[in-house]
């Protein structure tokens, strides 16, 4: 029987729960950022949204939108608060609720193991580039999965290795704040492979009746003009920014290019191990998350040292145009720019074609993997009237035009399953804080955190009942 596709949206622990150290809760390596002074705005999701109290709420509103699946990630911390192991109870049962809330108006739920968020116990043993995280990520995925077994039927392993990897030890504006340290990059890149696939081997020994993917930050590689240079900045960008995950994650195998690449720009892999290779083989996803904001432009790279930079580090105050996005890998590849393009308020890109583009190539390469748009959403400062309405025109255009071609690759062969907004209500945005906001319901933080309905959120509804059959 063909699946129902699956209509929804999108948050993640950190951003939406509050309730920071509430009932047993360790501090994950982001409370312990945004506590410190290394936070220069002081902005912290202590509370946010608060989802922990008002998930009932949030649920119910999900439903009355029309969607059927709602994409959340478990906080690490909240199940295994300290490095005894020892499993926090209430953390399950917070979740059960959650659970028992959506199963009552038939929302599936897609569930992500870890979103950025770390527990603090595994940042000090050095977070990612731990050698042992592989096995810590393991066991806590593998209770989760005793746990909750069948009734999560789509689990996510680790949200955005890539942009997570980048943000941490390339840009620097993500805990450990490390800056172009192209050795960490590599150890931690490695590690997630690793992590993604012992989770995976945990959840097969349960024979669950449920399927386990990963998600994906980056759209597919493009450049602006077809020189032979070009193609092969193209190719670059694609080793270093999507090949190094998708390959590993869906054939099974690091590609060797890559590590030819990496080893020539004198990176020591010795973190890499022979026996290593089965394992990452035997233990592939079944299905594919793709996120989609905006375009991977590239060029050839002509000279400059490795460095990164991203346009909304800290920023609210409408200054991310002048501080540009970009990357420049040395002898790899450099970021683009198209001038013809329109740029949202923090300078990104609004290029909805990229994700047609990307689907294609993603199905000439992994063939008929199922794909999931578990993201897509227009970061904005909203403006409200004095009822908390929010006209957002420019996110419904926004979410219009990348559905448009996400439904056109659909069309074409693209095995496309479900969509996901991001986000389903306003949360904390990481670095920027609250004022750009992504939510289809807007959050009042200063009335108590009501929640308010946007025109998006009846847009989508809409666009939901007329294309009830894909
Ligand atoms: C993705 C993350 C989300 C979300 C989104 C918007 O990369 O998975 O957690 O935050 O980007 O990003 P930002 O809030 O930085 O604008």
């Amino acid at each position: 029987m063909k699946e129902k596709f699956l209509w929804g949206s999108a948050t993640a622990a950190y951003q939406c729960e509050g309730a920071w150290d509430a009932e047993g809760k360790g501090p994950s390596i982001w409370d312990q950022f945004c506590h410190s002074e290394k936070n220069t705005t002081g902005i912290t999701g202590d509370v946010s949204c608060d989802f922990y109290h008002h998930y009932q709420e949030d649920i119910r509103m999900m439903a009355k939108g029309g969607q059927n699946t709602y994409r959340f990630s478990i906080s690490w911390s909240r199940i295994v608060p300290k490095a005894d192991r020892v499993i926090n109870e209430k953390g399950f049962e917070f979740y059960d609720k959650v659970l028992t809330e959506c199963e009552k108006y038939g929302i599936v739920p897609n569930v992500t193991l870890v979103h950025y968020d770390l527990p603090d116990y595994v940042g000090d043993q050095g977070g990612w580039c731990w050698p042992d995280i592989s096995d810590e990520f393991a066991y806590y995925a593998a209770a989760v999965f005793r746990h909750f077994g069948d009734r999560i039927p789509l689990y996510v392993t680790i949200n955005e290795p890539t942009h997570n990897a980048s943000c941490c030890y390339m840009v620097g504006n993500y805990p450990p704040n490390e800056q172009v340290n192209m050795q960490h990059f590599c150890e931690c890149a490695y590690n997630m492979i690793l992590c993604n696939a012992k989770a995976i081997r945990e959840f097969r020994k349960l024979k669950l009746n449920a399927k386990i993917g990963l998600v994906h930050a980056s759209c597919s590689a493009e450049s602006v003009l077809d020189t032979p240079a070009h193609r092969e900045a193209v190719e670059n960008g694609d080793l270093f920014t999507n090949d190094w995950v998708l390959d590993p994650a869906i054939k099974g195998e690091i590609p060797q290019k890559l590590i030819d690449k990496v080893k020539a720009s004198g990176i020591d892999l010795s973190f890499m191990k022979e026996e290593d290779r089965t394992l990452i083989r035997e233990n592939t996803i079944d299905f594919l998350g793709q996120n989609a904001y905006s375009r991977l432009l590239v060029k050839p790279y002509v000279s400059g040292e490795t460095c990164a930079t991203v346009n909304n580090a800290g920023n609210n105050d409408g200054s991310g145009k002048a501080a540009k996005e970009g990357k420049t890998v040395k002898g790899w590849f450099e970021s683009d720019t198209d001038p013809r393009v329109p740029l949202n308020p923090w300078g990104r890109e609004i290029y909805p074609q990229c994700i047609y583009n990307t689907l294609i190539k993603r199905k000439q390469k992994y063939g008929d993997i199922p794909i999931y748009i578990t993201e897509n959403g227009h970061g904005a400062y909203d403006v409200a009237d004095e009822n908390g309405w929010v006209e957002d025109d420019d996110r419904i255009q926004f979410l219009h035009d990348f559905l448009e071609q996400i439904l056109k690759a659909k069309a074409e062969g693209v095995n496309v399953m479900g969509y996901y907004v991001w986000s389903t209500m306003d949360l904390y945005s990481w670095i920027n804080g609250y004022k750009k906001r992504y939510g289809l319901v807007r959050v009042d933080y200063e009335k108590g955190l009501k929640r308010i309905p946007k025109k998006s959120y009846y847009w989508y509804k809409q666009f939901i009942e007329e294309h009830q059959d894909l």
